[in-house]
């Protein structure tokens, strides 16, 4: 890659090593890939980074009830996420671990900054602990005296800690989301920000417990362990190689060009992060996007709801394509979805398997059948048309990261292609020698409309894309997207799935 080209760094949350994995994390980091692969189709020179945040008392806890050491215990889960990003083609650039050592040297160096500057100081901590959450609350915040975010009961906690200045940033964040209109989007999650957070008094934040082992050391002050989401957001910089050795990309990708991250994060990347930035007098990121949550039955799918769907089952199933596929065209990236088996197959069925395959199969078939030799000029003139604006509509919808509407240009326009060909009907024009000049334009302009698509599903769809192409260009055909017989599915799901 030439150093000109443009850059573009994008980030997944980092992940909370867990054992069950489910497809909301999967969502997540396909929606991460899709928009690296699609900036690195278009000439970007991408950074796209993923991870995993192991500190933390639950962690501790959680290697404890199987009596093993911290980062035993994370090894294991690690290599499991790994393989899971593995099976969906996360093309992920770089991944981080945050017991990693240099980003231990990092989070050290920032601590310390901070203190030494006065944004940090040194008091007592009273209030609620969300264990699972890894979150302070204070009385007001609590509903119905438990977790705002999760619903959990929450735990008294009482000790000497360190706090970070978050109240001095208060205006500077509004100016910020004023400045800077895009910088959190969609522009819902601002006003949650601003109602819920800032505008009702934003609190300093403690940064540092004394009540766990498990965490990255104050060191010059033993005994207190980093405070998790200040060093898990400065993973974003410290991958780069900011205050320490191991990278030195720091100067080529910071400031981030997008952080993805679900919508119940949105407050510590939107007021937590840009305010230890501010502090640090470091760029902020452009743009933070809060995604929704996928769910089922309104709640959201997560290991403690009991309702995880496993993604290895759905992807070996009914292929990884399909089910990248199905993610981002059922949803919309910026709200809640709710997840139905039902939802999925019928999407697959209608979209890959009749839509975009019956179109590839078709085509091919009649190509080979009456033998057309590929021209890629003989395309009538409509085609060129729908498919150049095809493209802008597909572009203009992926840098606002509309992924469901994106899709459903390239599937508007194959959906196009399937009407041309039962108004053509080229088996007609096969019976006529005179029509053999429309017959070739017909069969040439699917081809056409096959290659353009293949090229702009490509992010969605890599192993699908390449397939098509390979099939364009004379090997061997095989069915992409076997249709489903729904019923019978959906009774195997339910004994199976
Ligand atoms: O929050 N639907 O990690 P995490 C959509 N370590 N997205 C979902 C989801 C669902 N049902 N369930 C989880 C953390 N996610 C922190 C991040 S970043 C500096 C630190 C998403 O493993 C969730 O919204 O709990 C989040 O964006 C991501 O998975 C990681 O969640």
């Amino acid at each position: 890659m030439s150093n000109n080209a443009k850059k573009f760094y994008i980030t997944t949350p980092i992940y909370y090593p867990s054992a069950e994995l489910h497809i909301g994390h999967t969502y997540c980091s396909t929606a991460t890939d899709v928009m690296a692969r699609y900036k690195r189709q278009r000439g970007f020179d991408v950074m796209f980074l993923t991870g995993v945040d192991e500190h933390g008392q639950k962690i501790e806890t959680a290697a404890a009830k199987e009596g093993l050491q911290p980062k035993e215990f994370l090894d294991r889960i690690v290599a499991g996420i790994l393989d899971l990003w593995k099976l969906m083609n996360i093309s992920y650039d770089r991944f981080i671990r945050t017991t990693d050592e240099y980003h231990v040297k990092t989070i050290q160096k920032v601590f310390r900054m901070l203190y030494d500057r006065g944004d940090i100081y040194k008091d007592t901590y009273k209030g609620k602990y969300c264990v699972p959450c890894e979150s302070f609350w204070t009385e007001t915040q609590l509903e119905n005296g438990k977790c705002p975010d999760c619903g959990r009961e929450v735990q008294d906690a009482e000790e000497e800690a360190y706090f970070f200045k978050q109240s001095a940033y208060a205006d500077r964040i509004l100016e910020l989301y004023e400045r800077q209109q895009d910088f959190l989007t969609p522009k819902s999650r601002v006003n949650e920000m601003v109602n819920n957070f800032i505008k009702p008094g934003l609190e300093d934040i403690c940064v540092s417990r004394t009540s766990f082992k498990w965490g990255i050391p104050v060191d010059f002050d033993p005994g207190h362990v980093v405070y998790v989401w200040v060093d898990a957001l400065f993973n974003y910089m410290s991958a780069l190689g900011y205050l320490n050795g191991e990278y030195h990309d720091i100067d080529r990708y910071w400031p981030a060009d997008v952080h993805f991250v679900g919508k119940e994060i949105v407050r510590f990347h939107s007021i937590l992060w840009p305010a230890m930035l501010m502090a640090l007098e470091l760029p902020l990121p452009k743009q933070v996007y809060g995604h929704g949550w996928l769910t089922i039955n309104g709640q959201k799918i997560g290991k403690s709801l009991g309702n995880a769907v496993d993604p290895y089952v759905l992807a070996e199933r009914y292929s990884v394509d399909a089910l990248r596929y199905f993610l981002l065209r059922e949803f919309t990236f910026g709200q809640d979805g709710d997840f139905t088996r039902e939802r999925m197959l019928t999407r697959i069925n209608t979209d890959l398997a009749n839509n975009l395959g019956n179109l590839v199969s078709r085509t091919l078939a009649m190509q080979d059948k009456y033998s057309v030799a590929a021209d890629p000029d003989n395309v009538e003139p409509e085609f060129t048309v729908l498919m150049n604006t095809t493209h802008a509509e597909f572009d203009a919808q992926m840098e606002k990261f509309a992924f469901q509407n994106a899709l459903q240009a390239v599937f508007g326009a194959l959906d196009r292609a399937n009407k041309y060909i039962d108004e053509t009907t080229p088996w007609m024009l096969a019976k006529d020698e005179s029509k053999r000049g429309e017959l070739e334009t017909v069969i040439n302009t699917l081809r056409y409309a096959i290659d353009k698509s293949a090229y702009l599903l490509t992010p969605f769809m890599p192993d699908t894309a390449g397939k098509i192409q390979s099939q364009l260009n004379g090997s061997a055909r095989e069915v992409l997207f076997p249709r489903i017989d729904i019923k019978k599915e959906l009774e195997y799901l339910e004994q199976n799935g």
